[in-house]
């Protein structure tokens, strides 16, 4: 298909001062966000999502796990509509892009086809995913796993946080467990506008990444038991010191990233020490472990290999090790025809682009394994992000907003 020539802007500045309108809930303190998912600051950004989607006459369902779908009619009902969208939760200390931009740069599409009196032959649904970053419930992409059936629904609502709420109880804390059905619906395809999250783009200065997929990764949850004691007291031969043994499993995360290369990622973000005061020895330690890989063969032998290695390396220290897998998946490539939409958007916009893999993971991921998908990169500077210290520019926003236009209008519009 051929994207139709058009001189149709998206306005950059109103979606500028939609992100900063959207970043003052849960700003902190360095410039970025705290929007944990389905805590009361997330309930303040869907609830400004919301009214600003209802100002444009959209009507906005929401379904059993919290999912937002804001939907504009198209001239003929019987299509499938073309979805576009990301999220609004945040890292604990995230950026003002991440998920936004795809979200916020969303509502700008539909505010300019309301500007311009443009009536799609599809209907268009703009969608804000629940939890995709997964750090309050240890599940990441959790509202688009659970609507596309990867996630079974009991689970989900069984997830506990660390102070033990679990989603069920968050979700109606904030008003927010709605009445549709967390479940696929025919669509025809999925469009999600993001930052790189990473420094390809800034480096060869391109302003649009067209993104054929996102690369495999496996995450696990661990728990090391020693034994409580006293820092003083204990000589070395009775110690069963879960931090020591916790140490030498996440030195051996750091070498296999490593043995792999370049493309080696392996990582613990998050660990708790029990009781975490200063003269007992830990009796427990909880920790998070992923990789990530462009080779999905590569996270399969990870997956496969790490359990034995991370039990060997705690030999001799007293102390045991429950791993549990919370999940994996393999290089999720998207769909050819909707990744040529955005090439294709992007060339006859002037806009220099290249190909490229997504190393971070998106609702797009498992909402691919249902619908025609593709996604949309725009640079981010330094290449940071999961930091406060995000940052873009307006162009480039604006840039990917375009991109993001031209593609869902031209397959709400194309042939049937
Ligand atoms: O972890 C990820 O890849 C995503 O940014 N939540
Ligand atoms: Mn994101
Ligand atoms: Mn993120």
């Amino acid at each position: 298909m051929t994207l139709p020539a058009t001189n149709q802007r998206i306005d950059g500045k109103r979606l500028w001062d939609s992100l900063m309108a959207m970043a003052e809930i849960g700003a902190t303190p360095k410039g970025g966000v705290r929007r944990l998912t389905l805590t009361e600051v997330d309930r303040q950004g869907r609830d400004r999502f919301r009214a600003w989607c209802e100002a444009l006459g959209l009507a906005v369902r929401v379904d059993a796990v919290g999912n937002m779908f804001a939907r504009r009619e198209g001239r003929d009902p019987t299509r499938p509509p073309v979805l576009m969208g990301s999220h609004l939760d945040s890292q604990p200390s995230g950026g003002k892009f991440d998920g936004a931009l795809g979200v916020i740069g969303g509502l700008e599409v539909m505010r300019t086809l309301g500007d311009l009196g443009i009536v799609t032959e599809a209907p268009i649904e703009l969608v804000n995913w629940t939890d995709e970053e997964g750090s309050r419930f240890g599940h990441s992409l959790l509202g688009s796993g659970a609507w596309a059936g990867v996630y079974p629904h009991d689970k989900v609502f069984a997830l506990r946080d660390g102070e033990g709420v679990s989603v069920a109880e968050a979700l109606d804390a904030i008003g927010y467990r709605g009445p549709h059905p967390a479940a696929p619906f025919l669509a025809d395809a999925y469009f999600e506008l993001h930052i790189e999250q990473g420094p390809i783009l800034e480096h060869e200065e391109k302003l649009i990444g067209v993104v054929t997929g996102a690369q495999a990764q496996v995450w696990f949850d661990a728990v090391i038991t020693g034994r409580d004691s006293h820092a003083g007291t204990t000589p070395p031969y009775a110690r069963r010191d879960a931090l020591v043994a916790a140490a030498r499993v996440i030195d051996l995360v750091d070498r296999l990233m490593r043995d792999r290369g370049e493309d080696g990622r392996g990582t613990v973000g998050q660990l708790q020490v029990i009781p975490n005061s200063r003269n007992v020895i830990p009796g427990e330690v909880r920790f998070s472990v992923e990789f990530r890989h462009p080779a999905s063969a590569e996270v399969e032998r990870l997956a496969d290999e790490f359990p034995a290695l991370a039990q060997a390396a705690i030999a001799g220290t007293g102390c045991t090790l429950d791993l549990t897998e919370l999940f994996r998946f393999g290089l999720q490539p998207f769909d050819p025809g909707c990744v040529d939409l955005v090439r294709q958007a992007a060339r006859r916009l002037g806009y220099p682009a290249r190909e490229i893999v997504s190393g971070a993971g998106h609702d797009a991921v498992y909402v691919s394994r249902l619908i025609p998908t593709a996604m949309i990169f725009t640079p981010c500077k330094d290449g940071l992000s999961h930091n406060e210290e995000e940052s873009i520019r307006p162009e480039e926003a604006a840039a990917g907003c375009q991109v993001l236009f031209e593609a869902v209008l031209a397959r709400a519009n194309r042939e049937r």
